[in-house]
């Protein structure tokens, strides 16, 4: 797999969105549209996506969208209440971890998948500051399909920001982002056409 932006050693695409108590770097080419949508139609057949519920004041919800969690063996994510082993990695998925290795400079070790159906699909506000992700975790987002807003609140101050991933797009988080801001895709009617959304995180062995 080749992405745009590893042949274009510029570094020019690049943007460095400027927030309090942010480390957020966006790549709206990671990869190309040709790419992004045939590493879509790949990944929506070849994933184990599954109907995953948690559990809210002790009753089991279904969440709003489908996901899969892939990584190297032994590695197991739990949040919410929910515990997630890693399936072994697909050629397709290793490509891009690789991809978005290279680009950051990173190392992951495992990849949480997600797959919003339409505009009905969300995931509410929340950081990525489980503790297997141990202190200022890098989190690199890879989208497909349907463009979505990546909306973040900071937690103590008045700010906003609003990031539209596009299909091929990278957003890097870092630093202590996810110690001062919470992040959401929510519900639109705008939205019809299904998107893929791929976190890659290095989660820490106890
Ligand atoms: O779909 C996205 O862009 C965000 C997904 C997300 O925040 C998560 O899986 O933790
Ligand atoms: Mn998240």
């Amino acid at each position: 797999m080749l992405c745009r932006s590893c042949r274009n050693s510029t570094g020019e695409k690049h943007i460095n969105i400027t927030a309090p108590n942010a480390k957020l770097t966006f790549e709206p080419s990671f990869l190309g549209m040709m790419q992004a949508e045939q590493l879509f139609e790949c990944l929506s057949q070849e994933l184990a996506w599954r109907q995953d519920t948690i559990f809210v004041y002790g009753r089991a919800v279904a969440i709003p969208r489908l996901q899969a969690w892939y990584g190297d063996s032994q590695q197991a994510y739990t949040y919410s209440g929910l515990t997630l082993q890693a399936l072994p990695w697909t050629q397709s998925l290793y490509e891009v971890k690789q991809a978005v290795e290279h680009y950051s400079g990173c190392q992951f070790n495992s990849c949480l998948a997600n797959l919003y159906r339409d505009g009905n699909d969300s995931v509410s506000w929340h950081s990525d500051d489980e503790p297997e992700l141990g202190l200022n975790p890098v989190i690199a987002s890879v989208s497909l399909g349907a463009k979505r807003d990546f909306q973040l609140k900071h937690k103590v101050q008045n700010e906003k920001l609003t990031v539209p991933l596009n299909s091929g797009s990278l957003l890097l988080m870092a630093g202590e982002t996810q110690h001062y801001w919470q992040h959401c895709i929510a519900k639109t009617k705008r939205v019809k056409s299904p998107r893929i959304n791929l976190t890659f995180r290095h989660i820490v062995m106890p």
